[in-house]
Parts: structure tokens; C-alpha cells; sequence
């Protein structure tokens, strides 16, 4: 078996521990952090989830397996930073109300960081009226939202509406992404920016943040 299957199947088990210390061995041996995180990290996490959607396994097996895939990723923070370009901006990043999942919210953080972001984590279950709260204090320019339930999916629309009523909506790019989340949505509730994934996701922000100085 190869290091990257290993590292899925690990992360399956939820045995985080030897999770966070296979990632190391495979980066020294030279396996690229994006390979690491694509083809072992989140090929588990999908596992996962099919046999959670398929009742094969329950809430506290995904729960281990979410902790383990954030030991993970943690490790791998440093090396999908990309160091060099340094944009200086302020984003708050948050899993919106009612929604507790924060794995792909984690990834958000760490692509913004990666590109010089200071990243405000608001954490999960997040309220509209937080995210602009934040956001007026701290001075950022990004408000990005996750949301992986399509029940919760409307509170991006309250970001959105919150932040026109307080006045920052002309000040904020509002970036929005998860599972059940598209194009469509995004244009739909008035948000600026929806990406699939969390590396294109800081991509966007920095062009953001461009036209936002300009
Ligand atoms: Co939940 N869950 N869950 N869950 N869970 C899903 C989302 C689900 C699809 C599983 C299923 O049934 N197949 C389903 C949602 C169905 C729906 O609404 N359509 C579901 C459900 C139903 C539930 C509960 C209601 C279950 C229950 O209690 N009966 C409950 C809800 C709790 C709540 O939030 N109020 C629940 C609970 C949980 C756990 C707590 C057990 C755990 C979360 C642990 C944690 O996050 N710390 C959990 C997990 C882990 C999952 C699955 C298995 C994995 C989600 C994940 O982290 N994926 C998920 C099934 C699945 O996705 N296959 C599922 C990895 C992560 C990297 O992906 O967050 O999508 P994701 O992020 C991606 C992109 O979406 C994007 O970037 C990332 C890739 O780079 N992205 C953004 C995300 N945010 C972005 C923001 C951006 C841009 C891109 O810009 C700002």
C-alpha cells in the first residue's frame, strides 16, 4: 500500500495521531503537500462521507475521522503556504448559523493565511450579525462563508443583507463555498465570489482585494 492510501485509511479510522505523523514521513519524502491533502486527506474524508450518506457509519466515527483529517492538515499548514507573496489584507472566515462543519472553513483559513491574509476565524455556527461585526472592527476587506447543509445554506443571504443594512457591503468582498453551494446561488443572494475549493477560493480573494484598492 501506498503512503497516501495509508494516510486515507488512517484518517478513516480516526486514528489521528498516526495520521498527523504519516503526513510528516510523506513530505520528507518528498510528496507534495496538494498531493498529500487531495489523494490522502480528503480521499479519506470522501469515504467517509459516501458511507455516512449511506448509513454504513455514524456521527461519532465522522467526527474522529474530521479530527483526524484537521491534525492532518495542520501539519501540512506550513507547506501550502505560499510564502512569497505577501497581499496584506484582513478576511473573517466563518461556517455560517446553525452549521458545525468546519473542515472545509479550516482549508479557507489556511489558503487565505497562505497568501499573506491575517485571517479573523469566527469559528462555526456563525451569525450574520458576527461576520459583520468582525469585519467592521477588524477592517477586513474578505467575508468568507462556508456552508456544507442545504439547510443552512440561506444564512449566507443574511451575511449579505446584514452587511448592506450595516453599510460595509460596499467596503467587503463576500466570498462563499461549500458542499451545496454554486455559481447560481451565489449570484442569487448577492454575494461577490463563489469557488468550488479552498485554494481557488484565496486565489479570488487576492484579485479581490485588487479591485477593492484600485
Ligand atoms: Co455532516 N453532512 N452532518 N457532519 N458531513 C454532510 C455535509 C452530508 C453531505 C453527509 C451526507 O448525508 N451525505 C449531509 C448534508 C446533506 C445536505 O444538507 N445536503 C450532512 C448532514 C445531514 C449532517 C447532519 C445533519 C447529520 C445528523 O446529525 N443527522 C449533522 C449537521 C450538524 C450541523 O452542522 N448542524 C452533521 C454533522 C456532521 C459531523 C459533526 C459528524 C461532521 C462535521 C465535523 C467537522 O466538520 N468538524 C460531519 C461531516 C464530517 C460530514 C461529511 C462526511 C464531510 C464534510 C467535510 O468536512 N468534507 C459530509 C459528507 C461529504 O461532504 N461527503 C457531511 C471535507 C471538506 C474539506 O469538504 O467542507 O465541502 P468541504 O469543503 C470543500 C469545498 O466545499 C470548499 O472547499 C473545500 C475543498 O477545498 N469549501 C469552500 C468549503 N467552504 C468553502 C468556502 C469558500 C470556498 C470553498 O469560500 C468562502
Amino acid at each position: 500500500m501506498g503512503i497516501l492510501e495509508e494516510i486515507s485509511l488512517l484518517l478513516q479510522n480516526g486514528k489521528a495521531k498516526q495520521v498527523k505523523e504519516l503526513v510528516s514521513q510523506a513530505l520528507d519524502e518528498g510528496v507534495s503537500a496538494e498531493e498529500i491533502l487531495q489523494k490522502g486527506l480528503l480521499a479519506g474524508m470522501d469515504i467517509i462521507g459516501e458511507k455516512f450518506s449511506k448509513n454504513e457509519v455514524y456521527v461519532p466515527e465522522v467526527l474522529v475521522a474530521a479530527r483526524a483529517m484537521n491534525w492532518g492538515a495542520e501539519v501540512l499548514k506550513p507547506h501550502l503556504a505560499d510564502s512569497g507573496f505577501k497581499s496584506k489584507g484582513r478576511a473573517c472566515v466563518g461556517t455560517v448559523k446553525g452549521d458545525l462543519h468546519d473542515i472545509g472553513k479550516n482549508l479557507v483559513k489556511m489558503m487565505l493565511e497562505g497568501k499573506g491574509f491575517e485571517v479573523i476565524d469566527l469559528g462555526v455556527d456563525v451569525p450574520a450579525e458576527a461576520f459583520i461585526s468582525a469585519a467592521a472592527e477588524h477592517n477586513c476587506q474578505i467575508i468568507a462563508c462556508s456552508a456544507l447543509l442545504t439547510t443552512t445554506m440561506g444564512a449566507m443571504k443574511e451575511v449579505v443583507d446584514a452587511a448592506k443594512r450595516s453599510g460595509i457591503r460596499d467596503k467587503v468582498k463576500i466570498l462563499v463555498g461549500g458542499a451545496p453551494i454554486n455559481k447560481e446561488f451565489c449570484e442569487s443572494i448577492g454575494a461577490d465570489i463563489y469557488t468550488s475549493d479552498a485554494a481557488s477560493a484565496a486565489n479570488e480573494a487576492v484579485e479581490a482585494l485588487t479591485s477593492l484598492v484600485s
